[in-house]
């Protein structure tokens, strides 16, 4: 039996999926949630969130745990871990880990006795990792952009801006603020790579999709950059891991988890990946022609890329794919949080919301929202505050429908640079379960919209990219659309159509939603002489719902 096992550290839980490939079916899944299983770290949404939601840290030692707890649940249901042939997994992108001397060695001596968890815990030069919801280091991302000679040549270098989530960045902070625990600190990996060790039982290399996170790697030739390194921090390339292509074979599964979990020797290894890369995969994006939109505590939009081609305005980022090729990628914070935020507000359950977005007409008679509940990245806000035009916030349908149009018109506007004007979306992550989300999204998007059956599409994604290792490996190289879609059985998945009489409103409320963005982020024209164009042009029947 070919089995394969696809793990995911995302910001909030810690799943895996495992896989039969032979028969095309998903034999166990499961997911730890951070706040509920491990509350002894006392994460809010799996996060430690300091100085007003600028400083976001989660503590490695915590996805640690949730790896133990996940394996022995796979003990206690009494699967086959033996005939597993590859494993490899996904993270939230950029996360930084901190290591001391004795990570290496206390990893290569893992007694299966013990807890990963206590041989550990001793090998951190920093107890917590910054994650990519930090928005703390806007002073760095202008040091390392004007040492790489400004805004376009930092794109052209790295393939993104200097972001603050970003690894570079969040280094360049640690090595400022805390030099004597940077001396200290033996290597630097990503969330992605330090869980590869873990699993390999030495340090793991970073692999390129993940490493185009970092502001470090060159874009182009997929290595460290030395002048990118020069920019950021002192010895640096000797803190770092070597970086390897994501489809290489790093190594068999340390003995610790054949003794103690009854995985086999033999079980090989890929390093683990980004999130966003593994899910570009896991909905099957391996050509042209098609997006993904990922709906999860972060929203992201993304495109493969068969060639590299960056947006020099500095919005958008170039990661690796997993294939070897190149993504487009938006990033929003705004995502579940936001949502929730308004659900909450009105004390609403996901069924009400919904039914309330089903009764509310496209356009929301004009109210708009700027959704920034949290600092956001796409466009760049620093410090949140939500605007509405139109309405206050005790207007429960007006709020509920305004943040999921905003969510999609600020997608539409700022993917923009991407040029691919998708014949078809594809939609992943845990709201993409709600349809009336997607009917709005494919009326903005004027775009019909695939909803799949699994929607940990990351956890899927390097499920499927250890059957493609593996194989290649065995000498029977499988084509990689192929391969994805026997799997996602694609035929089967729901589509929603966009409803074409909605196609001119979206046009219009689009430039009225620039607009408005404009005019509180760029010190633009008042937005209100257009608003009440296209509540004249689209309401002008319902005078009591207009303001
Ligand atoms: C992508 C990003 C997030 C994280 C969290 O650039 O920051 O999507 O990967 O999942």
């Amino acid at each position: 039996m070919d089995y394969f096992l696809g793990l995911d550290c995302s910001t909030q839980s810690f799943s895996g999926i495992l896989i039969d490939f032979q028969t095309k079916e998903t034999l166990f899944s499961h997911s730890i949630n951070f706040d509920i299983s491990l509350p002894q770290y006392g994460t809010k949404h799996g996060v430690n969130t300091f100085d007003e939601g600028k400083v976001v840290h989660s503590n490695p030692l915590m996805w640690v745990e949730a790896l133990e707890l996940l394996f022995t649940i796979f003990l206690q249901e009494d699967l086959l871990l033996n005939d597993i042939k590859l494993i490899t997994g996904s993270c939230q992108q950029h996360g930084t880990v901190y290591l001391n001397k004795f990570f290496e060695p206390a990893l290569k001596n893992l007694n299966s006795e013990k807890s990963l968890f206590s041989q550990i815990k001793g090998t951190f030069s920093r107890e917590t990792s910054p994650v990519w919801m930090d928005s703390s280091t806007t002073k760095e991302c202008e040091e390392i952009r004007n040492q790489l000679g400004g805004l376009k040549s930092t794109i052209q270098i790295t393939g993104s801006n200097t972001f603050e989530r970003f690894s570079g960045p969040q280094i360049r902070k640690f090595y400022k603020n805390n030099y004597n625990h940077y001396a200290q600190t033996s290597v630097i990996h990503l969330v992605s790579s330090f869980l590869s060790s873990i699993l390999l039982g030495k340090n793991s290399p970073i692999e390129h999709s993940d490493g185009a996170g970092m502001n470090l790697m060159n874009i182009k030739t997929k290595e460290w950059d030395s002048r990118a390194l020069d920019s950021t921090a002192p010895d640096l390339k000797n803190k770092l891991p070597p970086l390897t292509n994501p489809y290489n074979i790093i190594g068999k599964i340390a003995p610790f988890f054949v003794d103690r979990y009854g995985f086999s020797s033999e079980t090989l290894l890929i390093p683990w990946s980004g999130d966003n890369p593994s899910s570009l995969i896991g909905v099957g994006l391996t050509g042209k022609g098609k997006a993904a939109i990922s709906l999860g505590t972060s929203d992201t939009y993304f495109t493969y890329l068969k060639d590299l081609f960056v947006d020099l305005n500095g919005e958008g980022h170039v990661f690796g794919a997993p294939t070897g090729d190149y993504m487009g990628l938006i990033c929003y914070k705004n995502g579940s949080l936001a949502r929730e935020k308004v659900k909450d507000r009105f004390n609403l359950n996901w069924t009400n919301f919904s039914k309330i977005l089903a009764k509310t007409p496209p356009g929301n008679y004009g109210k708009i929202m700027l959704p920034y509940f949290f600092p956001e990245i796409v466009p760049l806000v620093l410090k949140p505050k939500v605007y509405r035009f139109g309405f206050d916030d005790n207007d429960l349908e007006g709020n509920v429908r305004a943040v999921i149009e905003a969510q999609f018109l600020s997608m539409k506007i700022h993917s923009e640079w991407t040029q691919e004007s998708p014949e078809e979306i594809y939609a992943t992550g845990g709201a993409s379960t709600n349809i009336e989300i997607l009917k709005i999204a494919a009326n903005i998007f004027n775009t019909k919209i695939r909803q799949f059956e699994v929607t940990n599409s990351a956890a899927l994604g390097a499920a499927l990219r250890s059957v493609k290792s593996y194989y290649n490996s065995k000498n029977f190289p499988y084509d990689w659309t192929e391969l994805v879609r026997n799997f996602l059985k694609i035929e089967e998945s729901i589509v929603i159509h966009p409803d074409n009489k909605y196609a001119l409103l979206y046009d219009d409320m689009l430039s009225v939603y620039q607009k408005c963005e404009d005019y509180i982020l760029r010190s633009g024209e008042d937005p209100e002489l257009s608003r009440q164009v296209f509540i004249k042009k689209y309401f002008k029947n319902q005078r009591d719902n207009q303001s």
